[in-house]
């Protein structure tokens, strides 16, 4: 990765952010999109907002898909983060079973230490500090992190890199288990990131690690979860590379449906490559997804699929239908950006998320209200920004639906249900 200036707002990148390769290769490409978790208050409104370079590229020596722009981590993460992970009901028991899963297997007991990075509010190590062993959150959004002081759980206010793990070292700090959740992917210094992992964790401790996986996003269309946060989309193949580098060894990995389809990987620093990680890259290889072939007609794919979106919409709003959106997600915004969805078709959106009331989606500045005001209005129809959620939510929404409300589902494809 090139030096970052810290005053700079971000940098485009040459080579790979994981071999450091230079034959990285763009198949998509979105133009300048704002920053998809950088939602407006009424005082920004009617100022220019920053835009940046979004395009997908695929590193041919190591498999890795990755954005080629590193926007800032301090101006994307450090500065009013709007996402609190336990705002979803879904995520909190997905991780409490990780929790007590991990508890029971590898037998932790009052003297094990439980470290996160990416600990957001606590959603997670509250499970371990509930059952009495030892936790330390890592998490630089000041908000979230603040939140999981009040719930009980000690949390340090801070990125988590090579740096950190040795100081958290020095001080005597030898984790069992290392979680980190949907934060690999967010990190500038991905080598750094991983060569901390391996200090910090025990010898005999593992780090379980949730990452979004690249094949769903590219089998159903999951063009949305592209944005500035996410540098990496990874693969097996080239987790497994990663890892290596640092000694350490992806041993077992587990499909997850969450975010519309994750991998949770159990990381060693002794190699013992279960069947799982053996399977699954023969897969990758026989499926061609450690090749750029299988990347190029997803820009096709994508097209279509805002074109589609789009027509649709417009033919509601030309029939005079009313619509809405459900969900101020990350995601949102890139579909909205990108699809080019503004006040003429969607009124608002809704979201449970206290922290995103009164603001406005960026880019097309969409009013973020609570979920109450869609059966105040009652719109006809709702496109579901949040569609990784949509069992809880439709679920949650079943008055609206029962006078008639329609979701619209985005993807894979466009739907009415
Ligand atoms: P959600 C987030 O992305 C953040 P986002 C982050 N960028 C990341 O890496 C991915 O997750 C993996 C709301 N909601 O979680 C909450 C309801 O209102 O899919 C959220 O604002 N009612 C770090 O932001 C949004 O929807 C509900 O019932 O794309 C969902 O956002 C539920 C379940 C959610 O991810
Ligand atoms: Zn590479």
């Amino acid at each position: 990765m090139d030096m970052m200036c810290l005053d700079a707002k971000s940098v485009t990148e040459r080579a790979c952010r994981s071999c450091g390769g230079s034959g990285i290769e763009t198949f998509l490409e979105f133009g300048k999109t704002p920053l998809a978790d950088r939602l407006l208050t009424s005082s920004d409104i009617g100022e220019p907002e920053p835009i940046f370079p979004l395009r997908v590229a695929f590193c041919k020596d190591c498999s890795l898909v990755q954005i080629t722009e590193t926007v800032n981590p301090i101006v994307l993460f450090a500065d009013s983060y709007p996402y609190y992970s336990s705002f979803s009901p879904a995520l909190l028991k997905h991780s409490r079973a990780n929790a007590l899963d991990l508890i029971n297997r590898r037998g932790l007991g009052p003297e094990s230490l439980v470290i996160e990075l990416a600990s957001n509010d606590g959603y997670l190590l509250k499970n371990y500090v509930e059952a009495g062993m030892r936790v330390l959150g890592i998490d630089p959004a000041d908000g979230p992190a603040a939140a999981a002081e009040r719930a009980g759980v000690p949390t340090r206010c801070a990125f988590f890199t090579r740096d950190l793990a040795e100081t958290l070292r020095a001080q005597g700090m030898r984790a069992d288990i290392i979680h980190a959740n949907n934060v690999l992917a967010h990190v500038a210094d991905t080598n750094g990131f991983v060569a901390g992992i391996a200090r910090l964790l025990k010898d005999d401790g593992v780090a379980v690690i949730e990452a979004p996986y690249v094949e769903p996003l590219i089998e159903h269309c999951e063009f949305d979860t592209i944005y500035h946060e996410h540098l990496c989309y990874f693969s097996v193949t080239a987790l497994d590379k990663l890892f290596r580098r640092h000694g350490l060894y992806l041993n077992e990995v587990k499909h997850l449906s969450i975010h519309g389809g994750s991998l949770r990987l159990y990381v060693e620093s002794r190699e013992n490559v279960g069947a799982t990680v053996k399977e699954q890259l023969a897969h990758e290889a026989s499926r061609g997804i450690d090749a750029i072939g299988y990347f190029r007609d997803f820009s096709t794919k994508v097209d279509a699929l805002k074109r589609d979106l789009s027509t649709l919409l417009r033919r509601l709003k030309s029939q005079g239908a009313t619509i809405a959106a459900y969900g101020a997600a990350a995601k949102g915004a890139t579909l909205i950006n990108t699809v080019g969805i503004g006040c003429d078709l969607v009124d608002f959106v809704v979201d449970r998320n206290v922290h995103k009331h009164n603001k406005y989606m960026p880019g097309q500045r969409l009013p973020i209200r609570s979920t109450e005001a869609l059966l105040e209005v009652q719109p006809d129809y709702v496109l579901l920004l949040a569609w990784n959620f949509v069992d809880e939510i439709l679920d949650q929404q079943a008055e609206y639906r029962a006078r008639g409300g329609k979701f619209i589902l985005p993807v894979p494809t466009p739907r009415i249900i």
